[in-house]
């Protein structure tokens, strides 16, 4: 199973329908909160290239988009 980090923001409507996603199918990721931690948005910005949330971190390799993440996270069951 490869690292899996999702960057998000409480407000964002997509980042909730992720979150909510995840726990409907009890799946836990580490979380970034990009508006808690600065740090965590310039973090994303250079691995990603851009500070649009959701975005899951596979293993260094960003994903954007909340319907790619779901399709993703239900095409690879966490264990
Ligand atoms: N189509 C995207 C929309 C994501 C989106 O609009 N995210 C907003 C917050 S709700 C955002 O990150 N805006 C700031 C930015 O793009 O840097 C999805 O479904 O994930």
């Amino acid at each position: 199973m490869p690292n899996l980090t999702l960057y998000y923001m409480e407000t964002c409507p997509y980042c909730q329908k992720v979150l909510g996603f995840m726990h409907d199918n009890e799946i836990t990721l580490d979380l970034k909160n990009v508006l808690d931690n600065p740090r965590f948005r310039d973090e994303l910005l250079e691995a990603g290239g851009k500070t649009q949330v959701p975005a899951l971190d596979i293993d260094g390799t960003i994903m954007y988009e909340s319907d790619d993440i779901i399709n993703w996270l239900k095409d690879n069951p966490t264990p």
